[in-house]
């Protein structure tokens, strides 16, 4: 909350583990005098299933999430968003959201889908697994009662566009979550440019009670961080990029070490014992 009042773009980044929590917290750049770094953690469904090597489908369930975001929260200080899907059964929600604002997660993003869970990203989508706003519109009300803090953030996150549905639609669900309670809407696209999310984001931006808008530019990675501010978004996650970072690097150890039948020709390209066990203080 305090780093959407105060920053230009609040800047996000998926983190996978507490290794990848320390690392970006380490690093930050200077460029032409001004420093840069990340300003929160993203805790993605996508990448935590996909490291224990499961589908983006919910089968990895939520105490296991907990735990790691726990784990990360040792080692780490930056504000962490939850990605939690769809929130699950609605009976379950308040529980799960006791158990992130006691753990110290600043904000929980909910999606507007139903059913078995798929990630956006798939080409074909199931038109019709979209949530009613009326039911979605529950699940947000019911954060917002079981929330102790109001610096718990409750993002409401919309599919429509994602799903091929119109712009119109994807307006009034946003007037209607923000209605129920939303501190933010995150709006998904799946589009290789973001017109689309610029489009919404003008009109949206136009409504009196409108609120922080969040985008996830997976497909859409052309764009600069600077455009998006200019058309009315505070915050960007990077949702993936640090696990699919991390895949071709092992990738080509693991076949440099079973061409050469040793691990020298890796070294240099590897970070040095020296360093990895120096690096956890
Ligand atoms: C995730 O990172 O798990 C997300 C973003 O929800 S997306 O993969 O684009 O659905
Ligand atoms: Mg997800």
């Amino acid at each position: 909350k305090r780093l959407i009042n105060s920053k230009y773009i609040v800047r996000v980044i998926e983190c996978h583990s507490p290794l990848t929590g320390i690392m970006i917290e380490e690093t930050k750049i200077l460029k032409e005098n001004k420093s840069y770094e990340f300003d929160a953690l993203w805790s993605s469904s996508l990448t935590d299933s996909a490291l224990r090597g499961k589908p983006d489908n919910q089968t990895v369930d939520y105490s296991t999430r907990l735990n790691w975001i726990s784990e990360i929260m040792d080692v780490t200080n930056k504000p962490i968003i939850f990605d939690g899907d769809n929130g699950g059964r609605i009976e379950h929600l308040p529980f799960l959201v006791k158990s992130l604002e006691r753990l110290g997660v600043s904000a929980i993003v909910i999606e507007d889908k139903k059913g078995l869970k798929k990630n956006s990203l798939f080409k074909k989508q199931n038109i019709n697994s979209q949530e009613s706003i009326k039911n979605f519109s529950k699940k947000i009300k019911i954060v917002k009662s079981t929330r102790i803090s109001n610096n718990f953030l409750i993002v409401a996150r919309i599919e429509s566009l994602i799903l091929g549905k119109s712009n119109t639609d994807a307006m009034n669900r946003a007037k209607a979550y923000v209605k129920s309670g939303a501190d933010a809407i995150l709006i998904h696209s799946k589009e290789n440019n973001p017109k689309q999310i610029f489009k919404f984001a003008k009109e949206f931006n136009k409504y009196t009670y409108s609120k922080p808008l969040i985008v996830v530019p997976s497909t859409y990675s052309k764009v600069k961080e600077t455009e998006l501010k200019k058309n009315g978004i505070k915050i960007v996650i990077y949702a993936n990029h640090l696990l699919r970072s991390s895949y071709p690097a092992m990738q080509n150890t693991l076949k440099e070490i079973l061409h050469n039948q040793r691990s020298f020709d890796s070294e240099k390209k590897i970070i040095s014992i020296k360093k990895i066990i120096n690096l956890i203080k």
